[in-house]
């Protein structure tokens, strides 16, 4: 099982352009974890959004590459998303949910992916043109590089987590300060 931290930070090793939108909850603390940044959109609401935020933004932005960083929680509420996104195919667009097969943030309740979803076959049934599940050190290793290309095809990717949930750290939660800087390290207009 891999360690959820030890994952984002990978992903997020050596970024530049990268923007990352995370899911409510411990991918926000995750994201955050990692190192606070202008082009990280932490969602403290919203739950089953990120993806479609992350997909916006990538139609928006087509030249930015874009990260959601999401739970198996969060992912399951917003799965319509991959039928969306696969309708889009945003090349820039990279999905990452951390499976711990948990409501992790609300308890540890225990969710459909611990049972009877496969969340990797869900994406390839909704056209995602390229899904991977991600269970060893080496592997996220060799993803990490491919989020940073926004020319390398709308990807989604189910990192299979530990359930293990390491300290909060927080960030901003209020809305308008995080779109706000996220706007201009883009280079646009005030909301
Ligand atoms: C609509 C809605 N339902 C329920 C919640 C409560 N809630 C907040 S985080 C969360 C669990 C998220 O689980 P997951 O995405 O798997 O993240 P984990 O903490 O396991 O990494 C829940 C149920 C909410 N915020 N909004
Ligand atoms: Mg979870």
């Amino acid at each position: 099982m891999l360690n959820r931290r030890q994952v984002v930070a990978t992903l997020l090793r050596n970024r530049e352009g990268l923007v990352v939108v995370s899911g409510l909850g411990s991918s926000t603390y995750d994201v955050a974890a990692a190192g606070d940044n202008d082009k990280n959109f932490y969602l403290w609401g919203a739950m089953g959004g990120a993806a479609m935020l992350g997909l916006g933004i990538a139609i928006a932005q087509p030249r930015v590459p874009v990260l959601v960083v999401t739970g198996d929680g969060e992912m399951l509420m917003g799965m319509g998303s991959f039928s969306t996104m696969a309708l889009q195919n945003p090349p820039n667009l990279t999905i990452a949910v951390l499976d711990n097969g948990l409501f992790g943030e609300t308890g540890g309740q225990t969710t459909h992916t611990a049972g009877v979803t496969d969340l990797a076959k869900v994406a390839q049934g909704c056209g995602i043109p390229e899904v991977h599940e991600i269970k060893i050190d080496s592997d996220v290793a060799a993803f990490a590089g491919k989020v940073h290309d926004p020319g390398k095809g709308l990807t989604v990717a189910i990192f299979k987590i530990s359930q293990d949930l390491p300290p909060r750290v927080m960030t901003s939660r209020s809305g308008p300060v995080l779109v706000d800087r996220t706007r201009r390290a883009l280079g646009l207009p005030m909301s």
